[in-house]
């Protein structure tokens, strides 16, 4: 198992990941969504990972999306993409099962949900925890990660999730043009945040449901 776990980070290492870990698919307490849920039986780690936003593009926002941004993120999508793929391969090669996602697809618009959460995955997985943005806050990079998963069977040794939070920080708080983050994390405004997303999208001819205001704000320790 150990061995595996320094196979999955030599690999990721290689695609330059700035963060990853594995996690535990039997704490994942959410459904799958359009595909089989026993999905989470037969493949039960999760192989996370993640690439940081540029500092300086993330600088560029003050009220919301520029192109500079939504250029940047379709590239991180692209590469975390590739990577998922790539990484699947090279665990078939080795002989066991591997299932990449997407990762930004949303697959449900009505309940605004993708197959599998990777916010969740980063949270079971010890990487961070769900800050008041209701984003995965890291304790370095703070909101400034973007991320995707790979399911398999390949045995790897799990982390645990972190015993952290935001603590009295609110640099997200008071950013937010919807007003939709709160103090208490578990009032995030979802319709409002939406709402304002989309607004944001016509107006700026962005074509993608971005913001970036509070993922700026979050900075961690960077
Ligand atoms: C659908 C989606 C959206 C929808 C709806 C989001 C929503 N309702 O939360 C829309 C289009 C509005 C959207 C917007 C944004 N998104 Co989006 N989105 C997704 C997507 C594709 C699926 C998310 C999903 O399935 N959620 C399903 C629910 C069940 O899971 P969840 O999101 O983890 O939410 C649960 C937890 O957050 C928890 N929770 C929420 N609040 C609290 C509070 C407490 C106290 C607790 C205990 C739990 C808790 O409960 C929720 C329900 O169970 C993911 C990619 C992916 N496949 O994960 C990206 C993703 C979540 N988005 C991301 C980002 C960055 C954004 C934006 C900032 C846009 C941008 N890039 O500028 C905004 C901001 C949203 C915000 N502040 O929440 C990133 C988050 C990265 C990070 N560091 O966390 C992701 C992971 C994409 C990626 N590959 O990195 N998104």
């Amino acid at each position: 198992m150990e061995n595996n776990n320094k196979e999955i980070a030599a690999i990721l290492e290689e695609f330059k990941v700035d963060l990853f870990g594995i996690g535990d698919m039997s704490l994942y307490d959410s459904s799958l969504v359009g595909i089989d849920d026993k999905v989470k039986e037969e493949l039960p780690f999760a192989v996370f990972f993640g690439l940081v936003l540029s500092k300086s593009i993330l600088d560029t926002i003050t009220d919301g999306p520029t192109q500079l941004y939504l250029h940047h993120y379709r590239q991180l999508n692209y590469r975390l993409d590739m990577i998922s793929y790539l990484l699947s391969r090279e665990i078939e090669k080795k002989g066991y099962k591997a299932m990449p996602f997407a990762a930004s697809q949303v697959v449900d618009w009505q309940k605004q949900r993708g197959h599998i959460s990777h916010k969740k995955i980063g949270v079971i997985a010890g990487i961070g925890w769900i800050g008041r943005n209701n984003l995965l806050i890291d304790p370095v990079f703070g909101a400034h990660g973007r991320y995707n998963t790979v399911l398999t069977d390949m045995p790897l040794a799990a982390g645990k999730p972190l015993d952290q939070g935001c603590g009295d920080c609110m640099a997200c708080v008071d950013t937010c043009p919807a007003e939709s983050i709160k103090e208490e994390a578990a009032l995030f405004d979802h319709k409002g945040c939406y709402e304002m997303i989309n607004k944001l999208r016509k107006e700026r001819n962005i074509g993608h449901h971005i913001c970036g205001i509070c993922v700026s704000a979050c900075r961690g320790k960077r």
